[in-house]
């Protein structure tokens, strides 16, 4: 099977299957508040696969879906989530490729170059380009692919393949029943730290945890109230102390009503601080300390955050937390804000930190957990939706329209 057709199958339903989803629209509609249905009929209206429909056949007797079933609508609803998600990326990214593959038909040097550029203005990365480019080259020689039009497809994979190269890092979190979890959430001013929190702590509760929040940022005016207001809004417990009390207290504080609570999940909010002001970074290993010494191995995830739409200046705010504190995820906020969307790559590629979550938007159920997958599906979902389509054709149903924007290739469904 291609790897289009694979992507397509997996996050917008098998091409064999009907396309409703009237039951799934019901569910995705539960906890959706109603403020954002212009919002919500927009984005339906643009996308234009819907996932399986839950038929009664799917139901055994004692009206459950199967493990199958449920896996499969899961992740068709990821799928869309992504793909409304990084619709201004996916405009900017097929838009290029469909562009560069009708300019440049045939696969040489000034095509590659073309390539290279279009992908470090997307914000891939100068050295993650660089090795992707070249390993798209070695294929292309090694396949013998010599039309544009057929690297189309390879390109979508080799971008997957690219981030499943470093695996000793995992998007996993590092989360175990039976123990207090305590996750630390840092990163500079307004790219979403408590946004985060409050959609973290949202999806850990539905998932059957009990979570604690602790107001850390004591630094900002109105900070520990916006806490509050999340801690309201999702239902969770908010461990606070006044405003300019010290953070690395009120993490101690939080701990310790955790622990006697028996909660699962702590999420520690902490203060927006700029990378070069040395007195707050010092204040976050304070907190981490104070953290570690209250539970042992704890935090047992740093995640920090990083606005999408701040391009590369995302990659120097990563490496100066770097130094001083272990960040063991990122958390791209705002993806859903930018046309640039190949930030994901170059994060995971130079700073060798996994992607585990994806602000996709600004509700609640808009932060996903990352998978490469997923994500370059969002990319290039009409794409990979118009080449299985065109496949499943046959080519004597080509018009000349597909041929001339180049959206035929890169089709067959013979193993590769
Ligand atoms: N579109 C979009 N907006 C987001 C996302 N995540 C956060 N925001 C918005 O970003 C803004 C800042 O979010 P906060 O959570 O207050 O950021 P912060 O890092 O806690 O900010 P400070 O506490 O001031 O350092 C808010 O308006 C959020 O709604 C996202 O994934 N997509
Ligand atoms: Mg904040």
């Amino acid at each position: 099977m291609s790897f289009f057709k694979r992507l397509k199958d997996k996050f917008s339903g098998s091409s064999e299957e009907p396309k409703q989803q009237e039951e799934l629209e019901q569910l995705e509609s539960d906890g959706q508040p109603q403020e954002d249905s212009e919002v919500a009929e927009q984005v339906e209206q643009k996308e234009k696969k819907k996932p399986k429909k839950l038929k009664e056949a799917d139901f055994d007797e004692d009206g459950l879906i199967s493990i199958e079933d449920f896996e499969e609508i899961e992740a068709q609803q990821l799928g869309a989530k992504f793909r409304a998600g990084l619709e201004k990326s996916r405009e900017n990214f097929q838009a290029q490729l469909n562009n560069l593959i009708a300019r440049y038909r045939k696969v040489d040097e000034d095509f590659f170059e073309a390539l290279e550029e279009m992908l470090i203005t997307a914000d891939v990365g100068f050295n993650t380009v660089m090795q992707l480019v070249e390993e798209l080259r070695d294929e292309a020689k090694r396949r013998n692919i010599t039309e544009t039009e057929d690297l189309r497809e390879v390109i979508v994979e080799k971008i997957v393949e690219i981030y499943h190269q470093d695996d000793e890092h995992s998007e996993v979190m590092n989360l175990e029943d039976g123990r207090l979890n305590v996750i630390l959430m840092v990163g500079v001013n307004g790219v979403g730290k408590t946004t985060t929190i409050g959609k973290l702590a949202h999806r850990y509760q539905a998932e059957g945890k009990k979570v604690m929040l602790a107001a850390g940022d004591t630094f900002r005016a109105g900070a520990i109230e916006q806490l509050k207001v999340w801690g309201e809004r999702v239902g969770v417990e908010v461990t606070s102390q006044s405003e300019g009390s010290d953070p690395a207290a009120v993490m101690y504080d939080a701990i310790n009503a955790a622990k006697s609570k028996g909660v699962d999940i702590l999420i520690c909010d902490t203060a927006g601080r700029l990378q070069n002001k040395s007195n707050l970074m010092n204040e976050l290993e304070k907190v981490k300390r104070v953290i570690g010494r209250a539970v042992p191995d704890a935090p047992h995830e740093v995640l920090l955050c990083l606005d999408a739409t701040t391009g590369q200046n995302a990659l120097s705010q990563a490496k100066s937390f770097k130094e001083v504190t272990n960040v063991t995820g990122i958390v791209l906020t705002k993806l859903d804000g930018t046309a640039k969307g190949g930030i994901v790559l170059a994060i995971r590629n130079e700073l060798h930190i996994p992607v585990k979550y994806v602000g996709l938007g600004e509700k609640l159920d808009d932060l996903q957990p990352f998978n490469p997958e997923s994500y370059v599906y969002g990319l290039f979902a009409d794409m990979i939706e118009q080449n299985v389509e065109v496949s499943e054709d046959g080519d004597s149903e080509l018009t000349s329209d597909q041929l001339n924007t180049g959206s035929v290739e890169g089709r067959s469904d013979e193993p590769k």
